[in-house]
């Protein structure tokens, strides 16, 4: 412990990694004795603690700086209180993929039109569709993950299986569930893949998914979010179900897709998503980036 409050003193500064309002996070990289040993210090603003009188009666500065009829805004200063304080994590030493981990990268929006998904994205698709989905087609293929599955056709047209996604693991706490439905089929890549000929398949996802929730969880389907990611990150079709609590940021308006508009999308036009511009954002990590960051700086 000692050592470790020692260590943070002697921390040299590099650079900034990251600053987030929206999580309250600074990330820096720096070190320590060893400038080739980098180490990562991610600060993050703690959750209020539910001591509220006490922790009002020790407000020692409060200064207004926004006034609007009945809106006021105000920069207080609290004394040596648990409101103030701040998580630290450290990463020492750090990998360069840690380090990229925590780095802010550039994102870029792309409203990629058919004529740039058939031109671009599908070439890319098709190279790398297969890529990192073994840990899928181990749970198709009953090689993996066998004990957490909770609904399964095997029926290599119609079929899926139903099971928790690796990020739900304390099955007391059903207001954090996340399950996934994956399709035995394995030639839908993405939602730019579904027509019309998919509906009933995605309808029968929909209804059993959640009949199985209720039954196992009691949660009932207003509580459930379902929705597609494009694009996924594995590129074979599976259906994000969640609990309105689950805050993601992976549910994003960037990248996400409920699954009763897409279900009702496909009935009024069955080509729908083979005509229709689809919006997203795409990071700089993402190899798609630097061709679609120049057509659509065009
Ligand atoms: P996605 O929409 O392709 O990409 O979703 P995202 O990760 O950017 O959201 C894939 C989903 O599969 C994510 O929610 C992952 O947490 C989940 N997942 C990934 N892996 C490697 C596994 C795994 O091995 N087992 C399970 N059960 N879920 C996984």
């Amino acid at each position: 412990m000692q050592e470790q409050q020692q260590q943070l003193k002697d921390f040299k500064f590099k650079k900034l990694l990251l600053n987030s309002p929206e999580t309250q996070t600074i990330v820096l990289l720096g070190y320590f004795e060893d400038e080739n040993k980098e180490a990562v210090l991610i600060f993050k603003k703690k959750p209020f603690s539910d001591d509220y009188q006490n922790n009002l009666n020790k407000i020692i500065q409060q200064n207004k700086y926004f006034e609007n009829d009945i809106f006021t805004r105000y920069n207080i200063e609290i004394q040596n209180d648990e409101w103030n304080e701040i998580d630290l994590q450290t990463i020492y030493p750090a990998t360069q993929k840690l380090i990229n981990k925590y780095t802010k990268c550039d994102s870029i929006i792309v409203v990629e039109t058919p004529e740039i998904y058939n031109s671009v994205v599908k070439k890319y698709i098709d190279e790398v569709k297969t890529n990192s989905l073994q840990w899928l087609y181990n749970i198709l293929e009953g090689k993996a993950e066998q004990e957490r599955i909770l609904y399964q056709n095997q029926d290599m047209h119609k079929g899926f299986i139903i099971l928790p996604d690796y990020k739900f693991n304390d099955f007391t706490n059903t207001q954090q569930l996340y399950l996934l439905a994956i399709t035995q089929r394995r030639d839908i890549q993405s939602l730019r893949d579904l027509d019309g000929s998919h509906i009933e398949l995605l309808e029968n996802i929909q209804r059993i998914t959640e009949q199985t929730i209720q039954e196992k969880f009691k949660i009932f389907k207003n509580k459930i979010r379902a929705y597609i990611h494009y694009h996924p990150t594995y590129y074979h079709l599976h259906i994000h179900f969640t609990h309105i609590e689950v805050q993601e940021t992976s549910m994003n308006c960037d990248r996400s897709h409920p699954l009763h508009q897409v279900i009702y999308n496909l009935k009024k036009d069955p080509s729908y998503y083979k005509n229709t511009p689809l919006m997203y954002s795409i990071q700089s990590t993402n190899p798609l980036y630097s061709q679609l960051k120049q057509i659509t700086e065009q």
